[in-house]
């Protein structure tokens, strides 16, 4: 936002071309991939032909170089269609960038051209079955022998799990806690790498989630990315922009929610008047759009904060966050409930909007961890 509260021309027209896909791309196909819980690779493929495969990775690693506030941008208008489609993609994204903000040369070169095509797509794993909100307490271990380290542990809940060719992975090659931590790109295809079944989940059902094992695999020490120890950093730094993206995939699906309680309220009629025709609708919608527009405005306002590396970014990027992942929730609700009985059936999408968006409040951080986030900045102030 270089003008003031208003998005630029270049951005608009980022907006509109991240419309058009998700009018044409992904829309008429959200309800089939959620009810036979198909993974729509081409349409991922068909993504990154337009740059959303590495929105902000260098133009120099091959991705389109932009902000956080045109991944938003972009991320909010594919979650119009499919907020679960469009968060698998952000994930990619904070995968491909961490590789390419943190990475040397060599590893840089040997994965980012086939990752920002989407020809191999990326995982995020930093969660173990042990440890999900105090995530610093991972304990898989990466040992060096030689030019390799071996890395043997589990990562659970992995978003693109069994599915994706990359994993970008958070293990520990130190003492316990934070500082003991580094980051590894470990490839499906290597020997010792299994997964365990697809998860059966309430929403996010384009997309596979499973743990991942690893079984003493021998890991290349040229696919460190950054030094040893800086892996958690790295970690939280991917996240400072993923919270964002995560947070703009539950304004694009409110927004879609909004939109559609509009039109039915005007079309269904109750004694004798349409639904809308109700204050209590009118001043229902009201908020709703009002709750919506306050939510993106912090969001944005974060986005822009996370591009200039502004030193209270994470703590805008947790309160962003929290907001919108809380607001787009509330919103999907009360348009289910405008909706009656029918917002409950599969024959309209909000009950799969409703489904989609309560995981945002859980992952990338719960919204408790969000608070804390942002209590803790305020205490150092
Ligand atoms: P816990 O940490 O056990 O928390 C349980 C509850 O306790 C929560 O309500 C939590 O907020 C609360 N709590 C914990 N600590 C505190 C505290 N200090 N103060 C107050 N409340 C607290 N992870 C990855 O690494 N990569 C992925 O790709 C990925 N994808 C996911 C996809 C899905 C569909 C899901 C459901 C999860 C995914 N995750 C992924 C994992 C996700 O990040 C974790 O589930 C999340 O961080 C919470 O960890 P947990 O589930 O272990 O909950
Ligand atoms: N950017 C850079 N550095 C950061 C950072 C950030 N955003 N946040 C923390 N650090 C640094 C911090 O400065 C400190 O370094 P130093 O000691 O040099 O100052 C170090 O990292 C350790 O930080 P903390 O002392 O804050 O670590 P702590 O263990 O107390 O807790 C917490 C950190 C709770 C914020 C972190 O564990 C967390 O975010 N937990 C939630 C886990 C999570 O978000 N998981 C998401 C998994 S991915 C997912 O769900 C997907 C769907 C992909």
């Amino acid at each position: 936002m270089t003008q003031q509260f208003d998005l630029t021309d270049d951005q608009r027209e980022i907006q509109e071309l991240a419309r058009r896909f998700t009018a044409d791309a992904i829309t008429p196909f959200a309800a089939e991939w959620d009810e036979h819980h198909i993974f729509p690779r081409d349409t991922v493929k068909a993504a990154a032909e337009l740059g959303f495969g590495a929105i902000y990775v260098s133009e120099e690693s091959g991705g389109i170089g932009l902000g956080r506030l045109e991944s938003a941008l972009i991320m909010e208008a594919m979650a119009y269609g499919c907020p679960s489609t469009s968060a698998f993609i952000s994930i990619h994204n904070m995968a491909s960038w961490m590789i390419d903000r943190f990475g040397d040369d060599a590893v840089k070169a040997k994965y980012l051209p086939d990752m920002v095509t989407c020809d191999r797509i990326g995982s995020y794993c930093l969660t173990e079955p042990g440890s999900g909100s105090d995530a610093a307490a991972l304990k898989t271990k990466a040992v060096k022998d030689g030019d390799h380290y071996v890395v043997t542990g589990s990562k659970a809940f992995i978003s693109g799990g069994g599915e994706n060719e990359i994993y970008v992975v958070m293990v520990r090659t130190g003492a316990e806690g934070p500082k003991g931590i580094s980051c590894l790109v470990i490839e499906k295809d290597m020997k010792g790498v299994s997964f365990g079944a697809n998860e059966k989940k309430l929403g996010w059902r384009s997309q596979p989630t499973a743990q991942v094992n690893f079984d003493g695999v021998h890991v290349p020490v040229e696919n460190l990315v950054g030094n040893e120890g800086d892996g958690f950093k790295i970690a939280m730094s991917g996240l400072d922009g993923g919270r964002l993206n995560i947070g703009a995939c539950s304004l694009g699906g409110a927004q879609r929610a909004l939109d559609e309680a509009l039109r039915y309220t005007s079309e269904r009629r109750q004694f004798g008047t349409r639904i809308v025709d109700f204050q209590n609708t009118q001043f229902g919608l009201a908020d709703m759009a009002t709750e919506l527009e306050a939510a993106r405005a912090l969001l944005y306002m974060a986005a822009a904060k996370v591009t200039t590396g502004s030193h209270d970014k994470t703590k805008f990027a947790a309160m962003a966050k929290r907001l919108a992942t809380d607001t787009g929730s509330a919103i999907v609700d009360r348009a289910l409930q405008m909706h009656g009985g029918y917002g409950y059936l599969q024959d309209y999408p909000i009950e799969k909007l409703w489904r989609d968006l309560r995981v945002h409040r859980i992952l990338e951080g719960t919204n408790e961890v969000m608070r804390m986030i942002v209590a803790r900045e305020m205490m150092k102030q």
